[in-house]
């Protein structure tokens, strides 16, 4: 059976996982027990890799080889027939992908990340500040949590090219969910995971989306 190695917060693991469960296959999911212990994934990848999300298929081991690759995404969306990366619309999502991943990650992780205490366990806590604070500079959690107005308001607007693109059909490029929609639906669960936060209501469109998008499968998407 394939396995998901995750932290359940996470905004790339929140892809991947709504892509198994839209695709209808049985799979296993495993949270790594601490933040800062990637011994299993740094053992399983023959110590290529320590981040997640991490795929395991019977003798395969997936994992991204770069910024930008989508290699698990791909992986799995031709081993289960899933029409997420059509060629024809490649170079579009290819452009979607980074911007999504960039511009919207870059403001949704801070805005969850700012509740670090109440999702991250705490005896993991002084790990997670710790690697958070070597990548962003001195007190960047509480730097997030009093910018939390101001980050919002800018992914009100860094969003309003989706509500623009959902006003005129029912996934961001056309009829069927591609993969833009499960790799912005991630970044927005990540968004949401702390509990603090709801879509802005003036993105309606997005919203609804966002709700059809949590429970679709491939079975309604056809
Ligand atoms: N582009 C990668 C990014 C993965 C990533 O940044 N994962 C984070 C958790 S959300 C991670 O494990 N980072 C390394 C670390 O925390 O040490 C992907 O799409 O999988």
């Amino acid at each position: 059976m394939i396995e998901l190695i995750q932290f359940p917060w996470s905004p790339f693991c929140i892809v991947q996982r709504r892509i198994l469960e839209f695709s209808g296959t049985p799979f296993q999911l495993t949270n790594l027990a601490h933040t800062g212990d990637r011994s299993r994934i740094w053992q399983l990848t023959k110590e290529r890799y320590y981040a997640v999300p991490l795929l395991r298929d019977g003798r395969n081991v997936v994992f991204e080889t770069g910024e930008n690759s989508q290699v698990i995404a791909k992986y799995l969306d031709q081993k289960l027939a899933l029409g997420l990366f059509p060629a024809a619309i490649e170079g579009e999502q290819s452009i979607l992908w980074r911007y999504i991943e960039s511009e919207i990650e870059g403001l949704t992780f801070k805005l969850n990340d700012a509740h670090y205490r109440e999702f991250v366990p705490r005896a993991d806590q002084v790990s997670y500040v710790r690697h958070k604070e070597r990548k962003f500079g001195r007190g960047c959690l509480a730097d997030w949590h009093g910018q939390k107005t101001e980050m919002r308001r800018q992914l009100e607007a860094r969003l309003l090219p989706f509500e623009e693109m959902l006003e005129a059909r029912p996934f961001l490029l056309g009829a069927q969910p591609r993969f833009v929609d499960f790799d912005l639906f991630g970044m927005l669960g990540n968004f949401l995971y702390s509990g603090h936060y709801r879509l802005p209501t003036r993105r309606p469109q997005l919203r609804k989306w966002y709700h059809r998008m949590s429970g679709l499968g491939i079975d309604d998407a056809k």
